[in-house]
C-alpha cells in the first residue's frame, strides 16, 4: 500500500484502478490541471529538465528519488500515509469513537469548506511565483523554486482526490473551481488574503516560504489530527514535503543576510544607501519585508474568536497543533484563552472561551515557531559582529482579519493615529522605492555555481550534490 504505482496514468497508492468511476473522473480533471499549469504555472519552464525529487513511497525512509525531470512530465499523483484500521478520534465530542473513512452527512459542508480552502492555497502559490524563474539568483535557487512549485501542484492533487472521492458532484465542481480562481484576480480571487498578494522578487519569495509555508505546516498539522481519516493521512504526507519549502525560505533569507553583513563589514558601514550602492539589500529593507510577510501570514489563522473554529474542533474535523502531545482533556469545554482587543486606545487582554479561540491558539503556536528562525537569522548578524537585530512585529501590527483588523499600530505594539501611521508607514512596511530597489537587483544568474551579488552561496547542494551541480538543463 505504501509503494506508489507509477504504471498508471495517475500515480497513486490508493488502488485507484479498482474504482473506475473515480479514476475516470480524475483522468478528466488531469488535462485541465495541465492546461492550468501551462497557462499560469512557472513561466518558460516547459522544456527545462530539473533535478527534482519525486515521491516513490510514503515510508519515512527513502520516499524520495532524485533525477532530472522535464517540468511538464513531473508525475503528480495521489499519496496517502498508511492507514491504521484501529485509529480513534482523540479530541472533541466524538473522542474515543472510531475515525471516519467516509464523510458523515452532518459534517459534509464544513469538511468540504476546509478542504477547498486548503486546496485553494496550493495553486495560488504557484501562480504567485510564476515569474520568479526569469530572475533566479542561481541555478541552485531555480531548482528549489521549481521543486516547490511541482510539490504545491501535488498538494492540489491531494485535495482534489478527496473532493472527487468523497463529495460527489459538489466535489467535482469545487475541483474545477480550484483551477478557475486566480491569485490577485479582481473578479475571481483566491480565498485567503495572503494568496492574492504579489510575490514580486526573490526576497519576497524567501519570506513567503519561511512564513507562509509555515502557516501550511501548522494548518496541515491541525488537519493531520482530523477524525476524517483520509484527510489526516494525506495531510501527514504533505507535511513531509512542506519541510523543504520552509528550509528554502529560512536558508534563503539567511544567505541574503550573510551577504549584506559581508558588504557592511567590507565597507565598514551601516548606511543603507552605501549597502545598496554595493548591490546588497540593506537590513532595513529586509526588516520591512519581514514585517509585511509576518503580518499577512498571521492573518491566515482567521479571526481570534471564531465559532467556526469551535465547531471544527468539537466535531473532530480539525485538531490543534500536536494534539496528541497535549495533556489536557482534548474537549476544552469551560476553558478560557487570552485574546487581544483595543479598549480606550490601549491593547488589553481578555479571557474568552478556549473553543472559540482556537484560531488564536494555532496562531500563537505559529508565532513561537517563526520567532525561533528569526533568532537563527540574528545569529548570522551576531557572528558577523553586526549589532542590528531583526524582530517580528507585534501580533496586532498591520492586521486585516479579526478584532485587530484595521487598527493602526506600530511594529512595537503602540496604537498610533492616522497621521503617525501615514508618516511612518514606509519605515514599517516595504515602500514602492524598496520594491523598485530590490527589483533592480533581480537579474538572472543561471550558470552552475554562480550566484547573484545580493545573496551568499548555500553551504551545501541538494541531495549531497555539489553547489555547482547542473541542477537545471535548459532545453
Ligand atoms: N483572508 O471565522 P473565521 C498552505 C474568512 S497555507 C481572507 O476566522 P475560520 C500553503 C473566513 O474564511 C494553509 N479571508 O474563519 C502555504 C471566513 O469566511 P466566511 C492553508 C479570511 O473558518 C504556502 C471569515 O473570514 N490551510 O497550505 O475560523 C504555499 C470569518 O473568519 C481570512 C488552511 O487555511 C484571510 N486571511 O478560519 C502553499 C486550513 N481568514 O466563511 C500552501 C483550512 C479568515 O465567513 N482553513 N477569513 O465567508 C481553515 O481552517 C479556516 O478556513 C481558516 C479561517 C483558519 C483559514
Amino acid at each position: 500500500m505504501s509503494t506508489i504505482n507509477y504504471s498508471e496514468k495517475i500515480p497513486n497508492n490508493v488502488n485507484l484502478g479498482e474504482d473506475r468511476t473515480l479514476q475516470r473522473a480524475l483522468e478528466g480533471w488531469q488535462p485541465n490541471f495541465i492546461n492550468w499549469w501551462d497557462d499560469v504555472g512557472p513561466e518558460g519552464s516547459t522544456n527545462h529538465e530539473v533535478y527534482l525529487r519525486t515521491a516513490v513511497s510514503v515510508d519515512p525512509q527513502g520516499w524520495a528519488q532524485f533525477g532530472h525531470v522535464k517540468m511538464r512530465d513531473y508525475r503528480w499523483g495521489i499519496f496517502l500515509n498508511p492507514g491504521d484500521a484501529n485509529r480513534e478520534i482523540h479530541f472533541g465530542d466524538h473522542k474515543g469513537e472510531k475515525a471516519w473513512q467516509d464523510v458523515p452527512g452532518e459534517h459534509r459542508a464544513n469538511l468540504r469548506r476546509i478542504i477547498v480552502t486548503q486546496g485553494d492555497t496550493e495553486p495560488a502559490s504557484v501562480e504567485q511565483q510564476r515569474h520568479l524563474g526569469l530572475t533566479a539568483p542561481s541555478m541552485y535557487d531555480l531548482r528549489n523554486l521549481f521543486q516547490i512549485n511541482v510539490e504545491e501542484g501535488r498538494h492540489l492533487w491531494a485535495m482534489v482526490y478527496l473532493l472527487h472521492k468523497h463529495f460527489g458532484r459538489d466535489g467535482r465542481e469545487e475541483a474545477e473551481a480550484l483551477l478557475q480562481r486566480t491569485s490577485g484576480d479582481e473578479n475571481n480571487p483566491r480565498i485567503l488574503g495572503a494568496f492574492n498578494e504579489r510575490t514580486p522578487d526573490w526576497l519576497a519569495f524567501f519570506m513567503f516560504t519561511y512564513f507562509t509555508d509555515r502557516d501550511g505546516k501548522f494548518q496541515l498539522s491541525a488537519l493531520a489530527e482530523s477524525a476524517f481519516d483520509p484527510l489526516a493521512r494525506t495531510t501527514k504526507f504533505m507535511l513531509t514535503e512542506e519541510a523543504h519549502h520552509m528550509f528554502v525560505g529560512e536558508s534563503g533569507v539567511s544567505r541574503v543576510i550573510a551577504r549584506t553583513a559581508q558588504v557592511m563589514n567590507e565597507l565598514k558601514t551601516d548606511d543603507p544607501q552605501k549597502v545598496r550602492a554595493a548591490g546588497a539589500i540593506d537590513l532595513g529593507t529586509i526588516q520591512r519585508y519581514l514585517n509585511f510577510h509576518y503580518s499577512v501570514t498571521i492573518d491566515l489563522f482567521g479571526a481570534d474568536q471564531s465559532s467556526n473554529a469551535a465547531i471544527f474542533y468539537s466535531s473532530g474535523l480539525k485538531g490543534r497543533y500536536e494534539e496528541g502531545k497535549r495533556t489536557d482533556d482534548h474537549v476544552l469545554k469551560g476553558q478560557t484563552y487570552k485574546v487581544l482587543e483595543v479598549k480606550d486606545g490601549q491593547l488589553v487582554e481578555k479571557d474568552v472561551p478556549m473553543l472559540n479561540a482556537l484560531n488564536e491558539v494555532l496562531r500563537d503556536d505559529f508565532i513561537k515557531d517563526s520567532v525561533a528562525g528569526v533568532g537563527r537569522w540574528n545569529k548570522v548578524l551576531e557572528k558577523a559582529g553586526i549589532p542590528t537585530r531583526l524582530v517580528v512585529p507585534h501580533k496586532a501590527f498591520n492586521r486585516q482579519i479579526g478584532a485587530l483588523a484595521g487598527i493602526k499600530m506600530s511594529p512595537e505594539g503602540r496604537v498610533v493615529n492616522d497621521m503617525e501611521w501615514a508618516a511612518k508607514r514606509d519605515e514599517w512596511l516595504p515602500s514602492a522605492e524598496d520594491f523598485a530597489f530590490v527589483a533592480s537587483l533581480m537579474g538572472r544568474v543561471v550558470e552552475p555555481g554562480k550566484f547573484a551579488g545580493w545573496i551568499s552561496p548555500p553551504v551545501m547542494g541538494i541531495n549531497r550534490q555539489p553547489v555547482d551541480f547542473e541542477y537545471v538543463r535548459f532545453g
